[in-house]
């Protein structure tokens, strides 16, 4: 078991300040102070629900195929929640990260924050809330706006488009796991933030991380799955801790 701490300590700032590559796995949490909901409530108080279905039932392959219009409706309404939201200081911190070193970060978020706040490398698991997916050609189509004119959006081809999200039971786009690997076995340094860590494959990210030699930060303002399993677990919120590590 790692420490738990509830503040950054000087020992972690050294090791921020020498690391020269840094991997970064974001979840839900990272978006939280940005106003976005998680997906499972704090404390196991449970699953996120519209409409008196849980999110693993409405992002599923299985009510897409049965039910396109109503996951349609559901991606309208969270497209409807995250159209007012910017990114938090904890994106923006990360965006500063860049600076004079290699960062890479495998976000599990669709809202695009990240790239909002100015990062470069993003690797999105599991796609984007801003664009639709077509079955039929392959085409990916920015879909900006909210509400859309029609639901479900057409493609070029004249197919309907299907949100480009990753639902639970599907694979991730071709390549995107690899790249995050990739980045994770040859960083010196790796944060999870924000995560329950209960999703995979992305959950394990920090443990390939780690069993490849980086030392293993985990931001979060509980433990988690992962917990037992990282180097240090800061207990505390993105957009608080974050932005301490750079001080010296
Ligand atoms: C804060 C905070 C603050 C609060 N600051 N922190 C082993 C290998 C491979 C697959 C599997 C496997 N075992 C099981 C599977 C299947 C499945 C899976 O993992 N299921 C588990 C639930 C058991 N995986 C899949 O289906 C994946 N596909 C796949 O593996 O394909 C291969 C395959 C194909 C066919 C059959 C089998 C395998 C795909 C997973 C895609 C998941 N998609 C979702 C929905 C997206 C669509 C949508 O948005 O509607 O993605 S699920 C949902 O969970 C969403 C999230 O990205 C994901 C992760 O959630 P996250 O980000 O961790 O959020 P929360 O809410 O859980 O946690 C928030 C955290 O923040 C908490 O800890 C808070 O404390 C913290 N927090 N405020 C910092 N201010
Ligand atoms: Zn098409």
């Amino acid at each position: 078991m790692g420490e738990v701490l509830s503040v950054v300590s000087d020992a972690l700032r050294r090791r921020f300040r020498d690391a020269e590559r840094i991997a970064v796995l974001t979840g839900a949490g990272m978006s939280a102070e940005s106003g976005v909901p998680t997906f499972r409530g704090g404390g196991g108080t449970g699953i996120w629900e519209w409409k008196g279905r849980p999110v693993t039932e409405l992002s599923s392959a299985e009510l897409l195929a049965e039910d396109p219009a109503l996951v349609w409706e559901w991606f309208e309404y969270r497209r409807g929640l995250m159209k007012a939201v910017k990114p938090n200081a904890g994106h923006f911190a990360l965006a500063g990260w860049e600076k004079g070193r290699d960062v890479t970060i495998a976000t599990q978020n669709i809202d695009g924050l990240h790239a909002a706040a100015g990062s470069r490398r993003v690797l999105e698991m599991h796609g984007n809330l801003w664009r639709g997916a077509c079955a039929r050609c392959g085409l990916r189509k920015d879909l900006p706006v909210t509400p859309l004119p029609e639901v479900p959006p057409h493609c070029d081809c004249g197919a309907p488009l299907r949100p480009d999200v990753v639902l639970f039971g599907e694979m991730l786009p071709p390549g995107v796991y690899d790249a995050a690997l990739g980045a994770a076995v040859a960083c010196d340094l790796f944060f999870v933030i924000g995560t329950s860590a209960v999703v995979y494959p992305a959950a394990y990210l920090p443990v390939e991380a780690r069993s490849a030699g980086a030392f293993v930060v985990e931001v979060n303002p509980e433990e988690t799955e992962i917990t037992g399993r990282v180097d240090v677990t800061i207990l505390g919120k993105a957009g608080e801790i974050l932005p301490n590590l750079a001080h010296s």
